[in-house]
C-alpha cells in the first residue's frame, strides 16, 4: 500500500500517521519528524530547515524533494509507505508522481483529515504548552494556518479529481478517528484489489 496522510497542522496527522502504519505493517515517514531530527543532530539540512520552521513557512521544495527521494528509496518502502505531510506543494506532487513512476509504482490512496480551524489551534496550543515546540507559537501557528490553505489545501482538490480521496471527521478521541480511517483504508484496499 502507498498512501498519503493530509491535513491542516493540529489535525492529527502525526498521532494517526503511527497508528495506520503499523495496522498496515508499512512505514510512516514524516517529513516534519524528519526535519526535526536534522535539527535537533544540528546537520546542515537541520540548519536550512529550522529558518523555515520556526518562521511557520515550508521548506524549499528542491531540499525538502531531495531527502523524500532518498528516503523512499530505502529498502524498508519496497512494500509500501504512507508519508506524512508530504506531499505540500503542487511541485511536490509532481516530484512524488516522478519517484512513483520511475519505480512503476502509483499511489493507492490519500486520507485527509478534516477538522474544525479553532479545534486545530486549541490543540497546537495545548501542545506547545506540553511539548514546547519551537514552531508552536500563536504567531507561528497562525502563519501555518495560512500557508496550509495557500499552498497544500488545492492539492485535495489534485487528489480528488484523482479518484484517491477520502476525507474523514478528525474530531473526537484518537481511537475514534483511528476506526473512521481504518474503514477508509478498508475502502482503499477494496479499490485496489478491485483494479
Ligand atoms: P509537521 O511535523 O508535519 O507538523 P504539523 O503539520 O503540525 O503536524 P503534526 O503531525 O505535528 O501534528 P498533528 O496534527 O499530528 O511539520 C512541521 C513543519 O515542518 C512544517 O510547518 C514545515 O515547516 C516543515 N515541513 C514538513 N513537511 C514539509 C514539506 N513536505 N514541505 C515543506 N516543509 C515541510 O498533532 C497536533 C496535536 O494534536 C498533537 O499535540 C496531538 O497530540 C494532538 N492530537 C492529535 N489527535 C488528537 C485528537 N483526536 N484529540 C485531541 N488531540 C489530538
Amino acid at each position: 500500500m502507498r498512501l498519503l496522510i493530509m491535513g491542516a497542522p493540529g489535525s492529527g496527522k502525526g498521532t494517526q500517521a503511527a497508528r495506520l502504519a503499523s495496522v498496515v505493517g508499512i512505514p510512516a515517514i514524516s517529513t516534519g519528524d524528519i526535519f526535526r531530527a536534522n535539527v535537533a543532530g544540528e546537520t546542515p539540512l537541520g540548519r536550512v530547515a529550522r529558518e523555515y520552521m520556526d518562521a511557520g513557512e515550508y521548506v524549499p521544495d528542491q531540499v525538502t524533494n531531495a531527502m523524500v527521494r532518498d528516503r523512499l528509496g530505502e529498502a524498508d518502502c519496497a512494500a509500501g509507505f504512507l508519508l506524512d505531510g508530504y506531499p505540500r506543494t503542487l511541485q511536490q506532487v509532481e516530484e512524488l508522481d516522478a519517484i512513483l513512476a520511475g519505480g512503476d509504482q502509483r499511489l493507492d490512496g490519500v486520507v485527509e483529515l478534516v477538522l474544525d480551524a479553532q479545534i486545530l489551534v486549541d490543540r497546537l496550543l495545548l501542545r506547545a504548552r506540553d511539548e514546547g515546540r519551537t514552531d508552536d507559537t500563536p504567531a507561528v501557528i497562525q502563519r501555518r494556518q495560512e500557508v496550509y490553505a495557500e499552498q497544500t489545501a488545492p492539492l485535495l482538490t489534485e487528489y480528488a479529481g484523482r479518484g484517491l480521496l477520502h476525507s474523514i471527521d478528525a474530531d473526537g478521541s484518537v481511537e475514534d478517528v483511528t476506526t473512521r480511517l481504518t474503514a477508509a483504508l478498508g475502502a482503499i484496499r477494496a479499490a485496489v484489489t478491485g483494479r
